[in-house]
């Protein structure tokens, strides 16, 4: 069975968490403004002063990252019609883990709670079989073999893959955290101060003939250079931070979002209360700019919560 290809890349998709928020907010919110969630508020007008930040070193405590409050707009105005028009928003400070969880994370988590993913209980996961280039559902591909019982088992320091939504939150849950909305993760890849670039380090996937993230080096799905060296996950941080500290916001796996799909010129009315697919950000190994330059800061990607 073939899927639709965004549909499938959600079926390799990981998470990034958030930690419990910190402090109190700071600004006063404008009669016109909009709250939409209990950390991130929708500014009607551009913000005539910008919270200042001193520096971009944040602090580091038990894996995660401190990021800042701040104001931020998303969106890109030469990017894809999902991600404009670009609006402003307001956002609490919050700590964000320091990388995408780890297979060796999600396995405490999973013997833990004795949680079954969605992908285990329906028996079989989405795959990209590299000699179809089609998406295929293989039986028994899930978290720890993600892309079958009979390819090698998923490495320890490896994000985890083959999570559904459901399952992301229930191990945010678990672990005493929540899934960040879009706007919060973008304004953590903006490093919370609004940075403009293509990727949260800046314009160029490579410094110094280094590749800066893991994706696809070719053009999808038909020829995959590798010069990057990973043709499917890699550790997670191998590829350095962002300079606010966060790993792996730029390719490697997409990260899950709390929120649901919603248009940005819509953003007025707050976002949905329920729908058909959820948001995920940063891009995988399998994006490249021809196909999907969902890596970029600005990139967006939907997916049903549950497999199917
Ligand atoms: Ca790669
Ligand atoms: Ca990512």
């Amino acid at each position: 069975m073939s899927l639709h290809p965004v549909q499938s890349i959600l079926f390799a998709s990981l998470l990034s968490l958030l930690l419990c928020c910190t402090g109190s907010s700071e600004t006063s919110t404008n009669q016109t403004d909009v709250l939409l969630t209990p950390t991130v508020t929708y500014l009607v007008n551009h913000p005539s002063k910008l919270t200042p930040l001193t520096s971009l070193q944040s602090t580091n405590s038990k894996n995660a990252i401190f990021v800042p409050g701040g104001e931020t707009e998303i969106g890109a105005a030469d990017g894809l019609d999902q991600e404009k028009p670009m609006f402003w928003v307001r956002v609490k400070p919050f700590w964000m883990d320091q990388h995408p969880v780890t297979v060796a994370e999600f396995r405490a988590f999973v013997q833990a709670a004795n949680y079954k993913t969605q992908a285990e209980i329906f028996g079989d996961g989405g795959t990209f079989d590299e000699a179809t280039k089609e998406w295929t559902l293989t039986k028994g591909a899930c978290w720890h073999h993600p892309q079958g019982p009979n390819q090698p088992a998923a490495p320890d320091n490896h994000p985890v893959t083959q999570v559904s939504w459901n399952d992301a939150t229930a191990y945010a849950t678990w672990a005493g955290k929540r899934l960040p909305t879009e706007m919060e993760w973008e304004h953590a890849a903006r490093n919370a101060r609004n940075t403009r670039s293509i990727y949260p380090f800046g314009n160029s996937l490579e410094r110094n003939g280094k590749a800066l993230a893991n994706t696809w080096n070719g053009r999808f799905p038909d020829y995959n250079a590798n010069t990057d060296g990973f043709k499917n996950t890699s550790p997670v941080g191998y590829f350095g931070k962002t300079p606010l500290g966060l790993a792996d916001m730029t390719g490697n796996v997409w990260e899950w979002c709390a929120n649901w799909k919603f248009n940005y010129a819509d953003i007025a009315n707050g976002l949905p209360q329920n729908g058909q697919e959820r948001a995920m950000r940063g891009g995988s190994f399998l994006c490249e700019p021809g196909w999907c330059h969902g890596y970029r800061v600005s990139g967006r990607s939907f997916s049903t919560p549950k497999p199917r």
